[in-house]
């Protein structure tokens, strides 16, 4: 970080079922856009990750879209052709994170038919738009997120999670690495005793790992690229998202 702009793919996610705190977007196309470096592991996305102290808004983008983001990514975004009028953002509506939690979606690529908003605590204001997919399959940051919910009841209580939000849905095998089996993030988690979402040191260091193995020596075992390596990849998968109108550049 601080060494030029960084290049995400934003993942649109469909909204499937408007919750309260959106109810006047009924019958709109509305998503919310999370911003990742993986655009390959879209097919391994269990849920979405939001802040619920993260202030979010509903902005109008263009093709009649809508998009849910944090507000300094939708000014950035006003800027790369995502707003009907250059540098002008048109707020819908403001909505604290915990009010947009077990929002049934719809992603693109993900081999579940839809996957929900859950909480998760380490999401930066500052980077991205906020919203992240969540792969547990190779992002450790995911697993251990995933991890602590399932194992929690009170706190999935606490953010009026239900069960059924959670617990059916495990890492999806997605990427072969040589050393590492077919969920990396998962096995390193576990190897490496993990903890939970706060344990920032092994975090770190399975995240390393993980990234380097996974983008370097891992070779896609789902979708129409299965066979090739992900490097190869990303950027073919990356391009079809964009083409096919499920994903968008966003720099910052
Ligand atoms: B990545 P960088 Cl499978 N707060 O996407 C915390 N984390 C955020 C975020 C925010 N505001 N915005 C994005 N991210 C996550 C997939 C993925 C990611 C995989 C493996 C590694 C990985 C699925 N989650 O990132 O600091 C998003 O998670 C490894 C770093 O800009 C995004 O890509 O480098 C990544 O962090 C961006 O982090």
């Amino acid at each position: 970080e601080g060494v030029g702009p960084q290049e995400y793919t934003g993942i649109k996610m469909r909204v499937v079922e408007m919750p309260a705190a959106l109810a006047a977007f009924e019958g709109k196309k509305v998503f919310f856009v999370a911003a990742t470096l993986r655009p390959e592991t879209m097919y391994g996305q269990t849920n979405c990750w939001m802040h619920p102290t993260i202030t979010y808004i509903v902005w109008q983008s263009v093709n009649d879209e809508i998009f849910v983001t944090t507000r300094r990514a939708a000014r950035n975004m006003s800027y790369q052709d995502l707003t009907p009028e250059l540098g002008k953002v048109e707020i819908l509506a403001e909505v604290e994170g915990s009010q947009l939690l077990g929002v049934k979606l719809s992603a693109p690529n993900a081999v579940n038919k839809v996957i929900y908003t859950l909480p998760m605590m380490t999401i930066k204001e500052d980077k991205g738009t906020g919203v992240v997919t969540s792969v547990p399959s190779d992002a450790p940051d995911d697993y251990a997120a995933l991890k602590d919910l399932k194992k929690k009841q009170a706190f999935r209580e606490k953010y009026n999670i239900s069960d059924e939000m959670v617990l059916p849905f495990d890492p999806v095998p997605i990427i072969r690495c040589p050393d590492h089996g077919d969920v990396i993030a998962a096995t390193l988690c576990e190897d490496m005793g993990v903890q939970s979402q706060n344990d920032t040191k092994k975090l770190a260091e399975a995240k390393e790992i993980a990234y380097r193995q996974g983008f370097y020596n891992g070779t896609m075992i789902i979708g129409e690229h299965a066979g090739k390596a992900v490097q190869e990849a990303k950027v073919l998968i990356q391009e079809e998202m964009i083409q096919s109108g499920d994903a968008i550049k966003y720099m910052e």
